[in-house]
This record gives structure tokens, sequence and C-alpha cells, in this order.
């Protein structure tokens, strides 16, 4: 613990204009967590002392090791203290189960909210005509959204789909999908395209993530049963809380 208090003293976390303090510090500490500079089984300075070398108050160290305590990184042990605890794996989304971003943050025990950013009517562009099989002269019903689990935001996404399947985007409250299945026409296959991208401007300030940092873009166009192609979505999700898992098979077949 000798060297910890260094990783806490203000020009370690801190800059100006970069979002609240409770948060910094929380990000500053999950980044140590991450990064090897705090080990598992380290302990923390109690709340006073932390505070003190930080030079914040009580209820920010508070915060954001709540906050810390939630992800699962730290751990309060009564009578004894906080430490970071060992590595957890981080949240494995399969590639292969065909889940909306509601249903795999409530299989995490999360709850998901979607802040609109902006949806409507329009003419579709090249990528959504070769995506959807449209013609420049139809529309497309689009939804662009701030996703979050817990109030945290996780990912962007832009959703196209013909007008036809969303007639009125303003339906979309929280689940794209929950939409879909109660018209009978969510999808039953998708392909997805991934890539690694860096952050810029607006989306990583929506993301709350400094410029720069990486993230995981995904492209997925999703099938009903009979192969037509009802969903474009982009998507960029935060890269330091997914990990995308594809399981492989051999193939058996002679
Ligand atoms: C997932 C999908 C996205 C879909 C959304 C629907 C990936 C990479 N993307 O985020 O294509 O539009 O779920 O979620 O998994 P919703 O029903 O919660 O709106």
């Amino acid at each position: 613990m000798d060297d910890t208090p260094d990783l806490f003293t203000p020009d370690a976390w801190y800059r100006l204009g970069r979002g609240p303090r409770y948060e910094q510090l929380y990000r500053h500490i999950s980044a140590a967590i991450g990064a090897g500079d705090l080990p598992p089984e380290t302990q923390l300075p109690p709340e006073r002392e932390l505070a003190e070398i930080a030079e914040v108050s009580r209820v920010t160290v508070r915060k954001a090791v709540a906050q810390l305590v939630e992800d699962g990184v730290l751990e309060q042990r009564r009578g004894a203290g906080t430490f970071v605890r060992a590595p957890r794996p981080k949240m494995e989304h399969s590639l292969s189960a065909l889940l909306s971003f509601t249903e795999y943050m409530r299989q995490r025990g999360k709850t998901s909210a979607s802040r609109i950013l902006r949806r409507g009517l329009f003419l579709p562009n090249p990528d959504e005509q070769i995506a959807l099989g449209l013609a420049g002269t139809d529309r497309v019903s689009r939804v662009d959204r701030l996703r979050s689990a817990d109030d945290m935001p996780m990912a962007l996404e832009w959703s196209s789909l013909p007008v036809d399947i969303l007639p009125d985007p303003e339906a979309v409250q929280t689940s794209l999908y929950d939409i879909l299945r109660a018209a009978g026409t969510a999808p039953t296959r998708a392909v997805q395209r991934i890539t690694a991208v860096n952050l810029i401007g607006a989306d990583a300030r929506l993301l709350n993530l400094p410029d720069g940092a990486a993230v995981l873009r995904i492209d997925r166009t999703a099938y009903l049963p009979t192969g037509r192609p009802i969903e474009f979505t982009r998507g960029l999700y935060r890269s330091d809380i997914y990990d995308f898992i594809a399981e492989l098979r051999l193939d058996q077949t002679p």
C-alpha cells in the first residue's frame, strides 16, 4: 500500500472540464485496477485519508467507491476496509445469440434505458439502401439512441428499418425489439461486422469517454425468417465493458 497514495493525488486523476470529480476519480481507480497498478487484494486507504490525498470531500470518494463496488472491482469487507477484487471476466456478449440490448442487460441484472437523440422518417442513404434492399425513393425509419445500463452510458446506436416494419419511430421507448416482437417482425438472424475505432467529439462526450478512446463499432444487419433484411444498426460499444465472444465449432458435415 506504500506507493498507492501517489496514485490518488489530484494531478494523477483530475482534469478541469473532464466531468464531475467523483466520475473522474472513479474512472482513474478503475483504470489503475485494469492496468495492474492496484493489484487484487490491495487495500485502499480509508475514506477520510483518501479524501485528504485526493483533495476532495468524503462524499466524492464515497460515490466513486460505491460505483466501483457496484462494478465488482472493489469489495468492502466489514471492519477491515476496501480491497481490490480479483478480476472478474468482462461482460461476455455471445455473438451466436441474437439478443437485444435490453435483454442482454437484463440477463446481467441491469436496467437499460434509451435516450433518443433523433428519430423520424427519411430517404435512405446508400448504406441503408444496400443493407435493407431499398430503392432511393423508399422511406426509412431511423432511431438514434444513447443506450445506458444502470445510468451508465454503454453504447450509441443508429438504427434504420424499412418504414413498413417500423411505421412510427416515435413508438420506440426503451426496446426496439420489443416493438418488433409485438408486431411479429422480430429478426431471427443477423450478420455483424465488428471494427475497432477511436472516438472523437460528441460521440466521446455522450459515452462519457475521453477523446481518442477505443470502442467497438458493430454494424448489424438483421433478417426475418424469410430472408428479408429489416434492420441495419450501426453501434459504438464501450470496449472497456463489452467483450464479444464468438463460439466456433468444427464443421462435422462430411
Ligand atoms: C443490440 C443490437 C442492435 C439492436 C438492439 C435492439 C448488437 C451489436 N446490436 O444492441 O442491432 O438494434 O440490440 O435493442 O447487439 P433494444 O430492443 O433494447 O432496443
